[in-house]
């Protein structure tokens, strides 16, 4: 290697190496995220971390500071960084919307709306039917000024009926599957209406048949004039998924949409305010820790609550984020750890005590089972944080706190001598390891909001990176900056000369 080449590399090395200490780090981080989702900072402000004198974060700051009455500095303060920590937790966390209106104007003029069930199916029992009705509505009067009155003659804004084929609009059904239901934008006529097909089988609660309380607070989303959401947790996602009528609540998204057209619901009725509503993990969220990572027959997945994503191979877009229950419907609704082994051809999901395996996304008989089944001292074990295959050695690794286990697949045997700490096999892992994976020869280990990149056979750590890195954050808002050394985050002053070394020694 010439030395100018050398000159390159200590420069590219020197880039890593930005003397910011952690704490800074994480609170400009805060600070840009904070002021990107409630303060309208966009990329073209300029760079953030810029810290030259003239800093596009310093206006924002100051306009921040003006709005919560704080002493007006322009500067990252500590009384300013608290009240960003605060208000992270009382202020929605909306990012971006994802929800989609048939247009500003396709709304209800009144908020005063009538309904009227024309006819029933047999499927169910006409209580249970009005009940349905009357609480899948209720679902959007709980977020907006609307109300709804239920009339038994007449023509009601929202007219409720049950049909086959052909019944009486332009839109016939199509017999068993396919098209479930369907509910026309407001306006007069048959505006606001909705048509259930009756060659669907509808349900009260059960999940054989498609539950009508489910696809009717869809319809009715479509009859108060929202069209469809990409986030694929919001009830306007066009994918049915199961759910318990009891247990439901709208998603924010949904939240934010309906409220986009309508306003917030102005009752202030003094009863304790109903359940939050439930967020999807956001790929661009830098502060977001995955639960576990495993491969699948080829692909990565990703878990985090009840969503995972789901990487196409032979595909340059972002990993698609989905359900885990509409690929899973036999699975836990969120895990502890995953992994998957190759000898088997089985993806094994841990929550708690128990244990799953799948073939592909097919339950395998006699699962869930204990983890006892793993030989895992059920005295010192009570869940896993995290699980590894790895190929080199064909062991299965399983991570509990600082320490971790190692069993053999082939004997079904735990191997002597363990558990031992983290930190002897990867260093710089400190805390537990949230989640890990083996990808072309390389493994990554997640702790914290952090994930380590090492190449096991020669014990060599490659980079560090953030949880977010292989989700590819793709509506370009959210805490993910978009200079290149963005998503390298170091730790420890200690990591900076390690990196270093190896990337002197890699290029050599
Ligand atoms: N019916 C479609 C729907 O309501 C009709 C439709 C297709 C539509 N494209 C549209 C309506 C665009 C408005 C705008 O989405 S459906 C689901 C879900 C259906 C689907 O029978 O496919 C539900 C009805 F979301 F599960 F896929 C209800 Cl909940
Ligand atoms: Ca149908
Ligand atoms: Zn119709
Ligand atoms: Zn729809």
């Amino acid at each position: 290697m010439n030395s100018f080449s050398l000159f390159i590399l200590s420069l590219a090395t020197a880039v890593y190496a930005l003397p910011i200490p952690d704490n800074a780090v994480k609170d400009d981080d805060l600070a840009e995220s904070y002021l990107k989702n409630f303060f309208n900072m966009t990329e073209e402000d300029g760079p953030i971390k810029s810290r030259s004198g003239n800093n596009p974060m310093t206006s924002k700051l100051g306009e921040m500071q003006r709005f919560f009455g704080l002493n007006i500095t322009g500067e990252l303060d500590t009384e300013t960084i608290a009240l960003m920590k605060k208000s992270r937790c009382g202020v929605p966390d909306v990012t971006v919307s994802r929800f989609t209106t048939f247009g500003r104007n396709l709304k209800w003029e009144k908020k005063d709306i009538t309904y009227r069930i024309v006819n029933y199916t047999p499927d169910m029992s006409k209580s249970e039917i009005d009940d349905t009705m009357a609480s899948a509505l209720k679902v959007w009067a709980n977020h907006t000024p609307l109300r709804f009155t239920k009339i038994d003659r007449g023509t009601a804004d929202i007219m409720i009926s049950f049909g086959s084929d052909s019944h009486g609009d332009y839109y016939p059904f199509d017999g068993p599957g396919g098209t479930l239901a369907h509910a026309f934008a407001p306006s007069n006529g048959i505006g606001g209406d909705a048509h259930f097909d009756e060659d669907e089988k509808f349900t009260f609660k059960s999940s054989r048949g498609f539950v009508l309380f489910m696809v009717a607070a869809h319809e009715f989303g479509h009859s108060l004039g929202l069209s469809h959401s990409d986030d694929p947790g919001a009830l306007m996602y066009p994918t049915y998924s199961y759910m318990n009528p009891d247990k439901f609540v709208l998603p924010r998204d949904d939240v934010n949409g309906i409220q986009s057209l309508y306003g917030a619901n102005t009752d202030v009725s003094p009863g304790k305010p109903g359940p939050k509503p439930p967020t999807t993990p956001d790929a661009c969220d830098s502060t977001m820790v995955l639960d576990a990572v495993s491969t699948l027959r080829g692909e990565m997945i990703f878990f985090k609550d009840s969503f995972f994503w789901r990487s196409s191979p032979r595909s340059s877009n972002p990993p698609q984020q989905h359900l885990i229950s509409n690929y899973w419907p036999n699975g836990p609704d969120s895990i502890d750890a995953a992994y998957e082994s190759h000898k088997s051809d089985i993806t094994y999901f841990f929550k708690g005590r128990r244990v799953w395996a799948f073939s592909g996304y097919d339950l395998v008989q006699d699962y869930p089972k204990d983890l006892t089944h793993f030989r895992l001292p059920s005295r010192d074990v009570k869940n896993i944080d995290a699980a590894l295959y790895d190929e080199h050695t064909r062991k299965t690794l399983f991570f509990v706190g600082d320490n971790y286990y190692s069993y053999d697949e082939a004997s079904e045997t735990m191997d002597r001598g363990f558990p031992k700490p983290v930190n002897e096999l990867f260093p710089y892992v400190d805390g537990k390891v949230t989640a890990a994976f083996q990808y072309r020869g390389y493994t990554y280990v997640y702790g914290g909001r952090y994930m380590y990149e090492y190449y096991m056979p020669t014990r060599r750590l490659f980079r560090v990176l953030r949880n977010s890195y292989w989700l590819r954050c793709a509506h370009g808002l959210g805490a993910q900056a978009t200079d290149s050394v963005s998503h390298l985050y170091m730790p420890h002053w200690a990591l900076l000369a390690f990196c270093f070394v190896v990337t002197f020694m890699a290029a050599k």
